[in-house]
């Protein structure tokens, strides 16, 4: 069972797949496809080439069309007979187990999509038991449904060539022959063995989390890559892993801050991605609990990604499913210094697009949208951090106040400040 957490991670090549849908134009295909090519390659596969295909939607048997698909099949044939193996295909969206097992049956190499990926990836970055618990939680949950597919499967190599767990066998990581033995039932048994650690772990975090004092809890949110864990240890002087791919933070880490005088709590948590199945998301659960907690939200944003509205969307969305889109928070736009824009020459009269708008109006805009509830910095290139800090302490005491009314000790300076 053990091997489902261990990833596969060599260089691979893989090939992607993705639609243009009548909700999805070519743009944003793109850049749905530029994402996982960076998943790929946070997971450790070189992207060697894509496949788009216009429809109405993805088709229920094969999800792009049959034509489309032997084109695949022989774009891997004609590079396998130039000796350059195709490692894998990866699909944009969620597999049905009838597309995964029709596709399989076609191109005859492992076959991924977004979910399976996201899912190797966190079982590579899965480093306390209970992030790895939750990560071969979600793996069986995306796994049972699909069960039926394994099964035809190797029905079908047992009384073929016989070479057996092929390259073609296995979507997920790790599951060789014994996966022959392997029936529902135990995996079921296994699933509600790891639910009921999942359920201990969770009460010892209750317990932990409900002994750190009358302090406010702040929370780091934000889409993957953003800058979450380089703001924490900047503003709590940590060391949180912190890299250019995607969930480099799967575990939540809590530090205490000190602005001034007044000491709370910051945790750095999980970033969110697009079409991020719920349930996926349900099996981070109590890495969410922080989340879910918090008095406060700091909704870090990447400005200088092109995509940054749609993510703010897909991180305010999320934020609802978990029933936080209510909470108190705040807009920190990061990476100004990364911020890019051309200038329109002044007899050029075609309407301007997202790519023509300076910093400062777009600072303009959104504060005209969120009054002080944004701040603009750079948490590499430090800038605007001490504003960042000043507003934050205001927050926090307002929250303060509210919630532990007597515990007024803390605000000996502040008060020696007022008129
Ligand atoms: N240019 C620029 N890069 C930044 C800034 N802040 C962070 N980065 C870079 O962005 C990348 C991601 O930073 P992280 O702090 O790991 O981002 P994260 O939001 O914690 O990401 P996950 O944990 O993967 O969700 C790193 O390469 C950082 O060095 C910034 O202000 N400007
Ligand atoms: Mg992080």
């Amino acid at each position: 069972m053990k091997e489902f957490v261990i990833s596969e991670a060599q260089a691979e090549t893989a090939v992607l797949v993705g639609l243009v849908t009548q909700t999805q134009d070519e743009r944003k295909t793109k850049e749905y496809l530029d994402e996982l090519e960076f998943l790929a390659h946070t997971a450790g596969a070189v992207t060697v080439k894509r496949f788009t295909q216009k429809v109405n939607g993805p088709n229920s048997v094969t999800y792009v069309g049959k034509g489309k698909l032997e084109e695949i099949r022989a774009y891997i044939e004609a590079e396998e007979e130039a000796e350059r193996e195709i490692g894998m295909v990866i699909f944009d969206d969620e597999l049905s187990a009838k597309q995964l097992r029709n596709i399989e049956k076609e191109l005859k190499v492992k076959i991924l999509d977004r979910t399976s990926l996201i899912l190797d990836i966190f079982a590579m970055r899965a480093q306390t038991a209970n992030a790895k618990t939750q990560v071969e939680l979600a793996q069986y949950r995306y796994m049972l449904p699909r069960l039926q597919r394994l099964w035809t499967h190797l029905e079908r190599q047992g009384g073929g060539s016989g070479s057996g767990g092929g390259k073609g066998s296995v979507g997920l990581r790790g599951p060789g022959e014994t996966q022959l033995e392997m029936d529902r039932r135990i995996i079921l048994n296994r699933m509600s063995l790891l639910k009921q650690r999942l359920a201990d772990i969770d009460r010892q975090k209750t317990t932990q989390r409900s002994n750190r004092g009358r302090m406010i809890r702040v929370a780091l949110v934000g889409y993957t890559n953003v800058g979450k864990s380089t703001l924490m240890n900047l503003l709590a002087k940590s060391e949180v892993f912190a890299e250019n791919k995607l969930f480099a933070t799967l575990d939540t880490t809590v530090r205490k801050v000190i602005i001034d005088n007044l000491p709370f709590l910051l945790s750095d948590t999980v970033g969110f991605i697009r079409k991020l199945p719920t349930d996926l998301v349900e099996s981070f659960k109590s890495t969410l609990d922080e989340v879910r907690e918090a008095d406060l939200l700091l909704h870090v944003v990447d400005i200088a990604h092109p995509d940054f509205e749609e993510q703010i969307q897909v991180v305010e969305k999320t934020l609802a499913d978990l029933g936080c889109g209510e909470k108190p928070s705040m807009i920190v736009f990061n990476k100004i210094d990364a911020y890019r824009w051309v200038e329109k020459d002044e007899d050029d009269l075609t309407p301007g697009g997202k790519e023509n708008v300076s910093l400062a109006d777009l600072m303009k805009t959104w504060m005209a949208r969120r009054s002080e509830n944004c701040i603009f910095i750079s948490a590499r290139e430090k800038k605007n951090i001490e504003e960042l800090k000043k507003v934050l302490y205001a927050k926090v005491r307002e929250l303060h106040v509210q919630k532990y009314p007597y515990n007024d000790f803390l605000f000996d300076k502040y008060e020696e400040d007022e008129p």
